[in-house]
């Protein structure tokens, strides 16, 4: 948030270093017009920040016309948002390059680091864990493999400015195919992290989080936040980035309104016989929920390893494994509850497999966990 005077000063140091910067690339050269000038007036600089985020003018009065916000003040706001060339940057889509690779995927998550984080997160939370999975039916080992694939229990929880990140990709996305939604899923975010900021008493400028604007220790995006987040440990707010507390709440709820189901397991091993990779195409999960019964899956040459639940759904997942063979899992609704956190089975098999190795870790401490040991035990991830 420059001040007038910072930026004169400003101005004063890109004057005395001009001669050397001529000297620079050409790069360096392009930004020096950018920069203020004395004779600019703060609305001329209001201008230029806001062009480049073409549309926000539209924004702005869209949402003081559907929100009730004061429109000079969301003009004084957004004058104060920075553009995130590094946000740009990385929502670019990788370059076609290896294969997807599960085994490799799986080999960063599920490690000692977060096994062993996981497991002093899990003694030190054992209360809230325990009252999470009573209340939501979630258990304690899923909500503690989620904080720890997506923030390391607090220890990531991004560095952007949330405002600067989500305007930056709501107004100047980068060109992709999918460029409008992108946009228009990031101008929904901006709306709602001004709500989330106003409902909350702080300035939407002050909050952090990643380079696409997911917030605290669960890395909830502003419109989950909203829509899901708990006050999980009954302070008065939702704060997931000082509150692990309201993090566990959140996330147990978020699972529970994706259709999580107490006690049912996670995923089995799949075999597929001859009919099955004929068909293969026609089986494997796309719409991101489990729609076949077991008696189903058996007529298209598909089995496990173990006597499937006849009276719950399943979808079929498939893990490339780069130049190895590709593995097979059925997934049941609970599986699917975890794609809806992160769209990507490599997402919530990582997840999955962190939640299973924390619960061995954790169990085979019995002396320090006596009180976590304590919270009710429900059916284990069945493999
Ligand atoms: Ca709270």
């Amino acid at each position: 948030m420059k001040t007038p005077r910072h930026a004169v000063l400003r101005v004063a140091c890109v004057c005395l270093l001009l001669p050397a910067l001529f000297l620079l690339s050409d790069v360096t050269a392009q930004e020096i017009p950018n920069k203020p000038s004395p004779t600019q007036t703060s609305s001329d600089r209001t201008a230029q920040r806001l062009a480049k985020f073409p549309g926000i003018h539209e924004f702005i009065g869209q949402m003081a016309a559907k929100h009730g916000f004061d429109r000079d003040e969301l003009f004084a706001t957004f004058a104060q948002v920075r553009h995130s060339k590094q946000a740009v940057q990385l929502v670019r889509p990788a370059p076609p390059s290896k294969p997807k690779n599960w085994q490799a995927y799986r080999g960063r998550f599920v490690e000692p680091v977060r096994i062993e984080a996981g497991v002093r997160f899990w003694n030190k939370h054992a209360r809230d864990l325990a009252r999470a999975e009573k209340q939501y039916g979630v258990p304690a080992e899923i909500i503690v493999a989620i904080i720890g694939v997506e923030s390391i229990y607090g220890r990531h929880t991004g560095n952007f400015r949330v405002l600067d990140a989500l305007t930056t990709l709501a107004f100047d996305y980068p060109e992709t195919p999918n460029r409008a939604a992108r946009m228009n899923f990031f101008r929904g975010e901006v709306e709602q992290t001004l709500l989330f900021a106003r409902e909350s008493g702080i300035d939407p400028l002050s909050l952090r989080g990643s380079y696409a604007g997911a917030i605290g220790w669960p890395q909830f995006m502003p419109s989950s936040i909203r829509a899901h987040g708990v006050d999980f440990d009954r302070d008065g707010k939702i704060d997931l980035r000082k509150s692990p507390t309201d993090a566990i709440g959140s996330i147990a709820n978020f699972l529970l309104r994706h259709g999580w189901k107490r006690g049912e397991p996670i995923v089995f091993q799949a075999q597929l016989g001859a009919a099955a990779q004929s068909r293969l195409e026609a089986l494997l999960n796309k719409g991101l929920e489990a729609t076949f019964w077991p008696a189903e899956l058996e007529l298209a040459g598909v089995t496990s390893n173990v006597e499937l639940p006849a009276n719950i759904r399943f979808g079929l997942i498939d893990l490339q494994n780069g130049h190895e063979p590709t593995e097979y899992w059925l997934g049941t609704g609970n599986f699917f509850a975890i794609t809806k956190y992160n769209r990507s089975y490599f997402y919530a098999m990582s997840v999955t497999e962190l939640a299973r190795a924390v619960r061995a870790a954790h169990n085979a401490e019995p002396e320090i966990t006596a009180e976590a040991t304590k919270a009710p035990s429900v059916a284990p991830n069945v493999r």
